[in-house]
């Protein structure tokens, strides 16, 4: 019998690449959806054409801050799996909207897990940590064991729903699985994160669509691997014979500059020719330096990422060129308004 798994937050990122694998393993797909005023299921649109009418794909209205949404359909649904990938995922977002940031990371696992314990079936829990968590303060390489520095709203967030899932595996023998995952990125990456800020920018300009890019902090290094890979490790955790933490990592570390650089380069464009900084993105408090020791999840689950930065930072660009051609004949036709530069 298909095994059937719920994933909140499935309109993100994360959600789209875990979907796709899933559903190709022929897992029965439930997903948690916020009513939007705009619709919000771009990412997994082409996976509802495919499997919605199958019935192995299935969106349900919900929302971590609404206890009761959860526990109904948990009990509707009886999952084997249950990924909670929904938060307010934005660093700099958590500082401006804290109490917002901070109700969703603590108090939707919290409802999750209660729902859980409180099932009549066992049920398995993933809980999407953070990197964050680390405070990154230097170059040194984080592991399950090191500590927990938090440095913004968000990462106090993630590390109460670490603690929490550890406690819930401790004293009631949920099966609570913490991802503690360094940064990932993809095409499918929200367009606010630096990477993806980046290769937007990079497509935009190359197509005349826009002049320059404004970013925050140009020094900060970040672990970044690619989403598909890292969803993939999410799956063996939840599938391995014991419930633990894991760190999923690329084991390098790479500058914001040196992003710039790369994916400039692949167009053939200098980077120092269009970026310029500004205060309005720098953070109160930054986390300079992530960097990841994934040797846990290599050794236990044969975890490796399969992509390296080069390789991302190229299928990204190439990913957004398509999207700014699209985007300029959409303009030349009038079907679009030209912005000349996004102001996130
Ligand atoms: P993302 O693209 O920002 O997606 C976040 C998802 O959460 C979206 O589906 C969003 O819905 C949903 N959401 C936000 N607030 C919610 C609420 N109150 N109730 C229900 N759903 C809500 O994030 P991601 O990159 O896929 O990351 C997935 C998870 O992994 C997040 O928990 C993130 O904090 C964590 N994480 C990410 C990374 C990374 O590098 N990507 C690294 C470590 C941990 P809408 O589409 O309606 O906004
Ligand atoms: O892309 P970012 O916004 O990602 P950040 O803050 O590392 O958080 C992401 O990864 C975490 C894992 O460690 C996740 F938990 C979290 O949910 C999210 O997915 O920023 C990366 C770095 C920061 O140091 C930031 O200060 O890039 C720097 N930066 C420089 N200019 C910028 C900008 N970040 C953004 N978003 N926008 C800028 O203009």
């Amino acid at each position: 019998m298909s095994k059937v798994a719920l994933i909140t937050g499935i309109t993100g990122q994360d959600g789209y690449y875990l979907t796709k694998l899933l559903l190709e393993k022929k897992y029965v797909v439930h997903g948690t959806v916020r009513r939007s005023s705009t619709i919000n299921t771009q990412r997994i649109d082409p996976l509802i054409s495919k499997y919605k009418s199958n019935e192995n794909l299935t969106l349900h209205y919900s929302d971590l801050l609404d206890p009761s949404s959860l526990n109904q359909l948990i009990q509707k649904i009886q999952p084997d799996e249950i990924y909670n990938l929904a938060a307010q995922s934005h660093v700099a977002v958590s500082f401006k909207n804290p109490v917002f940031s901070t109700q969703t990371g603590t108090l939707g696992p919290l409802s999750i897990l209660e729902a859980v314990k409180n099932a009549d079936k066992d049920i398995k829990y993933y809980q999407a940590s953070s990197s964050e968590m680390f405070g990154g303060i230097d170059s040194q390489q984080l592991n399950e064991n090191s500590k927990f520095i938090p440095k913004s709203p968000y990462a106090a967030s993630k590390v109460f729903a670490h603690q929490i899932t550890t406690i819930y595996r401790e004293s009631y023998g949920v099966f609570g699985v913490n991802g503690i995952l360094f940064n990932h990125e993809s095409p499918h990456r929200g367009e606010t994160f630096v990477t993806r800020k980046i290769t937007r920018a990079i497509g935009r300009i190359k197509f005349g669509l826009q002049s320059k890019l404004t970013l925050g902090n140009l020094d900060a290094y970040r672990d970044w691997g690619f989403a598909g890979d890292y969803v993939k490790g999410m799956w063996m955790m939840m599938n391995h014979k014991t419930p633990s933490d894991w760190v999923l990592a690329t084991g390098e570390s790479h500058s914001v500059r040196e992003f710039l650089e790369i994916g400039f380069k692949e167009v053939g464009l200098n980077y120092e020719d269009y970026v310029v900084t500004s205060e309005k993105y720098f953070r109160p408090n930054e986390v300079n330096h992530l960097l990841g020791d994934p040797s846990k999840a290599k050794q236990y689950l044969g975890w490796e990422p399969e992509t390296s930065f080069q390789e991302l930072v190229k299928l990204m660009v190439q990913s957004d060129l398509k999207l700014a051609e699209r985007e300029k004949t959409l303009i030349e036709n009038n079907l679009l308004d030209p912005t000349w530069e996004y102001s996130t």
